[in-house]
């Protein structure tokens, strides 16, 4: 059995020419795992934004959004997990693709181990106005104001956001709490529930480590790495995905 896990893949509604690069460097990697893959687990931040309307989708999306259709079709079952991203999910994805979304972190056996997988950004500490803000926007209301509004205005404010996060860069001492912050979590995760594996994403730093009695990795992210985990026969590798030329759509 094959499992990969990847996060982090930020591909943008409204692309500049590396959002573009990026997009397909995703797309010739997700056709690499045709056949190949059981279990694709998306660990969150693979939209930088998603918003779900009644009736429409965005039509950006649709490359990516074919490709994951085909993998699910080619028998890869691929779960999906909220990030900080992207966590306004309808049924389209479950019912039109046949992807299932996990709410929450998905805790799994796989191949006789134990895995808590979650996008992690809700255990990253000293980040109050995070979590105030995490908790204020996950809320059903604001959900259903978002989606009230024409699509085109909405992703309207959501190029502006983007544009202002681009220039924002994140403090070196913040990301260093961030990496930390998640790995005590790991820690504690895997000393409290005896897990043999706990998966992260959101810190964009590729990651594998031992912890006292199991191990803690993070996929890294397709902005710096283009990076991915493998679980096969009882061992999870980091692998770097190498760029063979581009993907025609
Ligand atoms: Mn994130």
């Amino acid at each position: 059995m094959k499992t990969v896990i990847i996060s982090d893949t930020h591909l943008k509604f409204y692309e500049n020419d590396e959002d573009i690069q990026r997009r397909q460097n995703v797309l010739a990697f997700l056709e690499t795992l045709k056949h190949k893959t059981d279990l694709l687990i998306i660990n969150g931040d693979f939209f930088d934004l998603w918003i779900a309307w009644k009736h429409v989708i965005i039509r950006e999306y649709f490359s990516i959004l074919i490709m994951l259709y085909e993998l699910v079709k080619s028998g890869t079952r691929i779960v999906m997990l909220p990030g900080n991203h992207d966590f306004w999910f309808n049924s389209f994805l479950q019912k039109s693709l046949g992807i299932e979304i996990c709410q929450s972190s998905f805790i799994s056996e796989i191949e006789g181990k134990s895995f808590f997988i979650d996008h992690g950004d809700r255990y990253t500490r000293n980040d109050l106005r995070y979590h105030i803000y995490r908790f204020f926007i996950r809320n059903r209301l604001i959900q259903s104001i978002s989606a009230a509004f024409h699509p085109d205005f909405s992703l309207g404010i959501g190029i502006k956001l983007s544009r202002s996060s681009r220039k924002r860069r994140i403090p070196h001492k913040k990301r260093e709490m961030l990496i930390m912050g998640l790995r005590t979590a790991a820690e504690n995760l895997i000393t409290k529930n005896n897990y043999d594996y706990v998966i992260f994403g959101h810190s964009h730093i590729p990651t594998l480590e031992k912890c006292t009695n199991g191990i803690y990795a993070n996929s890294g992210d397709w902005i710096s790495h283009s990076t991915y985990l493998v679980f096969e026969h009882g061992e999870l590798t980091i692998n770097e995905y190498k760029i063979e030329g581009v993907l025609h759509e």
